[in-house]
């Protein structure tokens, strides 16, 4: 295997196998990746840039499930657990809409009280204070939690859902789609088939989602192949994602504080490594908050085509540890991408194009 025999199959329209891309996780020239990766791009985007003006807004914190790598998940009894009222998420909501937000990005841990029917009066509370703005929240893991508890099926979740006002759904909760890395870091937490059900559900059901990896733990070369190959099928499958999100993940305050932050070379090549793996994805997304803003911007240029978002509030890599802003402003974003030589377009979440008159 070569580099060139695997840019003779991108430039001719053709298909990574796993063996390819095995080979690119180890191969050593990161810019002849990152060159290729932005060929592509180019591709299918042209010198666009998507970014959007979203609020992050996490409900509540306390989580049974103990995942190692996170810090946001705190048990019930927890000085760092918190609950917001509804009220308080109201107010975050009116300031956003003021902001201009086209998206409220709404998730939070495994709450042992709270049953289906605050999600729903949640959801309609925000449809209340902000009818057109767009509502992506709840992952999967919280679906399947929130049927659980409350004893209906993950397709009555939905249904209730959507009718409460519900537009689509991230994609948290995968971590990595191997049992082996389950077992390691989040054993109390659904399993890769489960996770990929629910998506495959939630496109049958006509929605779209999102898929992330979080990478830079204790994960192999292996594990991440197995995970992006199960993506690429399921997408296949269904053509229900939108946009797929590399997570790095941020260890300082974690269990799992003692493994190094992937480097900025590593996210580059995750960001690179997904873009030309993922051919049925139109979207690659940078998500600053945990990569930082200046590898953001730079990825731009190794594949990604999405720079999320203005987020105003983020929680949960903020408990773990990240030193990057709570959010930035839109005048950041656009200055962002277009030194970094592209156009800036403002989309919604469905990747529809968001024009506004000038102030
Ligand atoms: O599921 C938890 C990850 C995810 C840490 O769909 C951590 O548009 C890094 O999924 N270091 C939540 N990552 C974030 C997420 C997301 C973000 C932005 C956009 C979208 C989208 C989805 O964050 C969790 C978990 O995989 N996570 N702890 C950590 N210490």
């Amino acid at each position: 295997m070569t580099i060139q025999t695997i840019e003779k199959k991108i430039h001719g329209g053709e298909r990574l196998d796993q063996e390819d891309l095995s080979f690119l996780f180890e191969y050593p020239d990161l810019l002849a990746i990152g060159r290729l990766a932005n060929w592509l791009r180019e591709k299918k985007n042209g010198k666009k840039v998507y970014y959007n003006i979203n609020r992050h807004i996490n409900y509540s914190n306390v989580c049974y499930v103990a995942c190692k790598f996170c810090e946001f998940g705190q048990p019930k009894t927890s000085p760092k657990a918190y609950e917001l009222s509804v009220g308080e998420m109201e107010e975050a909501a009116r300031q956003a809409l003021q902001e201009g937000a086209t998206e409220f990005h709404i998730v939070g841990g495994l709450h042992p009280d709270l049953k289906l029917d605050y999600y729903e009066n949640l959801l309609r509370a925000f449809k209340r204070v902000a009818p057109m703005v767009h509502l992506k929240a709840f992952t999967a893991v919280e679906l399947d939690y929130f049927a659980k508890i409350s004893r209906v099926s993950v397709e009555e979740v939905i249904d209730r859902l959507a009718a409460a006002g519900l537009g689509s759904f991230p994609g948290g909760g995968a971590e990595v789609l191997t049992e082996r890395v389950r077992q390691l870091t989040h054993p109390n937490k659904i399993g890769p088939d489960r996770w990929l059900q629910i998506h495959r559900l939630i496109h049958q059901k006509g929605f779209r989602s999102n898929a992330t990896m979080l990478y830079g733990h204790v994960e192999t070369v292996a594990d991440k192949v197995e995970h992006l190959q199960k993506l690429r099928d399921l997408q296949d499958e269904t053509g229900g994602f939108q946009t797929f999100i590399p997570l790095s993940f941020v260890p300082e305050e974690t269990p799992m504080s003692h493994i190094p932050k992937p480097t900025a070379m590593e996210d580059l090549r995750h960001i690179a490594l997904s873009r030309l793996f993922l051919d049925n994805f139109d979207h690659i997304k940078a998500y600053w908050v945990m990569m930082g803003l200046g590898t953001a911007q730079l990825s731009l240029s190794f594949g990604a085509d999405d720079l999320d978002g203005t987020l105003m509030k983020e929680t949960i890599v903020h408990m773990a540890g990240t030193k990057a802003p709570e959010g930035v402003s839109v005048s950041t974003l656009i200055n962002l991408i277009k030194e970094a030589g592209f156009l800036p377009i403002e989309r919604d979440t469905l990747y529809n194009i968001v024009e506004r008159q000038a102030a």
